[in-house]
């Protein structure tokens, strides 16, 4: 593994007791984890536990005409089946989706898609509950499936969503951002204009735990005790108890380890409610874990969107302006998971890190008869999109201008100086110093002597390829102004107690899937009150403990979470002040703070540490008005803006001229996320994203044949990068701190995810543009990799 050095602890300037940015703390979260001791939802085993298990319809379109249970009913191991019938009696036979669509909990018209859920049976244990699915007797009535997005507004295409009053086609929505006349204009002036349709396809984030739950529902005192996979256990409560109607503060949600999530567990799946409906109806606790089948076929996919792109520019290279049109399948319900005020998420920062004069872009969202879900897979929602896009573009003018990728981006990159900058679609980016990291990257990738080196194997009849991409993502929404999930505005709670022996924990309402927050949390609150981290227990995932906020996507725990810990931790060390004027029988006034302790301004020797103010706090001193005793605080934190790291990526490529397959030699990443809380785990997170990235650019793809059958139902289909696929990462960074930030970090969970795939396929591209090759959809398998060398057109 090469690993650009991090800043070396430099002991004179005190740096090793900083706990933010230098050294390597390890992950509090490792012992257990590494030792096979993490607790997720399936080891949770309940007294009297049932287990669930859900029928799924065979294929993507029919009406359902009958469902016969008795046989199932018969096993004497089957406890309850319900079916849609059932819950229609309940009023649950739909819920709502985080896009203010409905879908069905269980099918009780139509089946809109292969793998929906049609009917659950609950049993004494898990085979039998699988058992008994094929004693469940449905007759369908088969109808044409629509599974080409294209053809989805064609007038003759099936109307998938007659559920939906008045529906008489598949349109979901059309969006728009940008000036479009303004655009118009730049492009109508512009010297040069290259054109090229660019698919990001569907694809799935596949943690290693697919999605579960574990419902309890306790009869005598109405409560509901839900153990569930869940990215937002807050959100999912106040949902739970809208839909449910169960009063909140008889719901309880707990998430425990969560084996990956990548946006997969963001949504409500039909699977959370039925085995909560399963313990009301049996009074029993009900357990529901999916298998990798049904996790691949029915929870959040990710993408999906045919992007048309226009970019113009001057002949030497300005670029001008940026335009799109893109058609966005979002499967049989519209269930994607973002700011209610964008339904195309934050695909509008597509301008990625270039200055224009213009840009537009336009979303259509329709129906098809496909798995529902969207914006998962560390999209930072939908910034992966737009990102491909941009640099894609990029690339295919450099090549028309025939000018070297790096010298085209420096050219076009917002300069350090226009920050904040407010770009063409309506962000303000808050801080960056783009040419920076960029020389950076190629510095380390030597990016003139591969140049050479290229040129030298071209001339050998080799193909390698060279391909960048320069990022910028927007994580950690809200503000809650402007931002919200079903209402709820995206804000986050903490609560911190320092306990009497100067001991804390901290109550935060993000929700780790192993992100390492219990360590990095930790941090934070150190280096705010100079308690070492290992004395600052991290408290996530579970409602009945925390305080509500909106929970672990887009990158936003550090953004929003991060800023209300670090708050959280300064509002206690406010108090600390107060206390220990008291104790040292001065005026607060009077003292002052350094790391771990409050002290006599001019007077060192005299001062108060943490630990002795806890204990000061909870004592018998007489303490000053309006302060209360114990030494803890709570805040909500609203985050002003959002945060716009970025990154510069290079990477090298060599294809096989007799077969296409493509080997990722050596993969540049320097990324600045502002202020680095722990430097390990951010290489983590980084590395992940990158294996992601070789991933969705090489092999990954949820693809279906034209009768609505899924084809990546499984992990021989699927294709998921291992070991032999990546190289070794070459790693640096630059930190540019976050302005509005309480520490100046910005979010990194998605960045590599986001930043990677374009600079592999850009470097594809490359290598095989002496064939005449210009563009090349993922994944760019051999198959398809060989074709685009035989002059052929990509298939779809
Ligand atoms: N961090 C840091 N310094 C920074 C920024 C972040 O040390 N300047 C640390 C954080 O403190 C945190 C980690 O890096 O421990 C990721 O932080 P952040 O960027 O805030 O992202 P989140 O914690 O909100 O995680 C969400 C993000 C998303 S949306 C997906 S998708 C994804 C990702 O995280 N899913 C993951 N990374 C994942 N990593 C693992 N192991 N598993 C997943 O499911
Ligand atoms: Cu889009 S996947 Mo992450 O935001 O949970």
């Amino acid at each position: 593994m090469t690993i650009v050095e991090e800043h070396t602890p430099n002991p004179a300037a005190g740096d090793e007791h900083r706990p933010i940015g230098y050294g390597r703390l390890q992950r509090k979260e490792d012992p257990r984890f590494v030792r096979g001791k993490g607790h997720y939802v399936d080891d949770i085993v309940l007294p009297g536990m049932l287990h669930g298990a859900i029928l799924r319809a065979p294929v993507a379109h029919a009406r359902l005409v009958s469902i016969d249970t008795t046989q199932a009913l018969a096993n004497p191991k089957v406890v309850a089946v319900i079916t849609g019938k059932d819950l229609e009696g309940l009023g649950l036979a739909w819920a709502p989706t985080l896009s203010y669509d409905v879908q069905a909990v269980l099918v009780t018209d139509k089946v809109r898609f292969q793998g929906q859920e049609v009917a659950f049976v609950v049993a004494e244990d898990r085979y039998a509950a699988r058992d008994a699915l094929e004693l469940i007797d449905v007759e369908y009535e088969v109808l044409p499936p629509l599974v080409d997005a294209r053809k989805a507004l064609d007038p003759d295409a099936p109307v998938i969503r007659d559920d939906l009053e008045g529906r008489t086609d598949n349109h979901i929505f059309d969006w728009e951002a940008g000036d479009a006349a303004e655009t118009d204009a730049v492009f109508a002036s512009a010297d040069v204009v290259v054109s090229q349709e660019v698919v990001y396809p569907r694809v799935h984030p596949a943690p290693m735990e697919t999605c579960g739950a574990v419902a309890d529902f306790d009869p005598i005192d109405g409560k509901l005790t839900l153990y569930e996979t869940s990215q937002a256990p807050h959100a999912h409560r106040t949902i739970f108890a809208m839909v449910a109607g169960i009063p909140e503060q008889k719901i309880r949600i707990v998430s425990p380890d969560i084996g990956g999530g990548f946006g997969n567990k963001v949504g409500i799946y039909p699977g959370y409610i039925l085995a909560t409906v399963g313990s009301i109806v049996t009074g029993r606790p009900v357990k529901w874990m999916e298998d990798r089948s049904e996790n691949l076929m029915s929870t959040s996919f990710a993408r999906d969107y045919i992007m048309q792109g226009e970019i113009a520019a001057t002949k030497d290279g300005k670029i001008l302006g940026l335009r799109t049109n893109v058609l966005a399948d979002h499967g049989a319900f519209n269930a994607t998971a973002q700011p209610t005020k964008y339904p195309a998420g934050f695909f509008h920062i597509f301008t990625g890190s270039y200055d224009l004069q213009a840009a537009y872009c336009k979303v259509t969202g329709v129906y098809t008869n496909k798995a529902p879900g969207g914006v998962a897979y560390a999209c930072s929602f939908r910034v992966t999109e737009a990102v491909y896009l941009v640099e894609r573009m990029v690339d295919a003018l450099a090549r028309r201008l025939d000018m070297d990728p790096a010298e085209l981006r420096l050219k076009n990159f917002i300069r350090p100086e226009q920050f904040p900058y407010p770009n063409k679609t309506g962000w303000e980016y808050d801080s960056g110093d783009y040419e920076k990291t960029m020389r950076l990257s190629m510095e380390i990738a030597g990016y003139d002597e591969l140049r050479r080196e290229q040129e030298e194997r071209r001339a050998r009849g080799e193909l390698m390829g060279i391909g960048i991409s320069f990022f910028t993502e927007t994580v950690g929404a809200g503000p809650r102004k402007h931002m919200d999930i079903l209402g709820l505005g995206m804000a986050d709670g903490a609560e911190l107690r320092v306990h009497p022996t100067g001991k804390a924990v901290v109550r935060i309402s993000v929700q780790s899937q192993g992100q390492g927050h219990e360590t990095t949390f930790a941090q934070i609150v150190s280096e705010e009150l100079g308690i070492p981290p290992e004395d600052i227990q991290v408290v996530h995932g579970d409602t009945d403990q925390t305080p509500f906020g909106l929970g672990t996507y887009g990158s936003r725990s550090t953004p929003v979470s991060g800023g209300a810990v670090a708050l959280v931790a300064r509002k206690v060390r406010e108090k600390a002040k107060f206390i220990a004027a008291a104790m040292l029988e001065t005026r607060p006034e009077d003292l002052e703070w350094e790391k771990g302790r409050w002290f006599v301004k001019g007077d060192p020797s005299v001062g108060k540490t943490m630990a002795e103010i806890a204990l000061g706090a909870v004592g018998t001193i007489e303490l000053p008005e309006g302060i209360d005793g114990n030494l803890d605080a709570e805040v909500t934190y609203d985050p002003p803006n959002l945060t716009f790291p970025y990154g510069a990526y290079i990477c090298v490529v060599d294809v096989d001229p007799g077969t296409g397959v493509v080997k990722v030699r050596r993969f540049i990443a320097v990324d600045d996320c502002g202020t680095r809380i722990n430097p390990m785990i951010i290489e983590g997170q980084v590395h992940g994203g990158l294996t992601d990235g070789v991933g969705m650019a090489l092999m990954e793809i949820i693809e279906f044949d034209e009768d609505g059958n899924n084809l990546g139902g499984s992990f021989m289909d699927y294709l998921i990068p291992t070991a032999m696929e990546v190289p070794n990462w070459e790693t640096g960074y630059t930190v540019t701190p976050s302005p509005h930030h309480p520490i100046g970090a910005k979010g990194i969970g998605e960045s590599a995810t986001v930043g990677s795939p374009p600079a592999i396929v850009n470097a594809i591209i490359d290598a095989l543009s002496p064939l005449g090759v210009t563009t090349i959809d993922m994944p760019c398998t051999p198959a398809r990799v060989w074709e685009a060398m035989q002059g052929r057109a990509t298939p779809p």
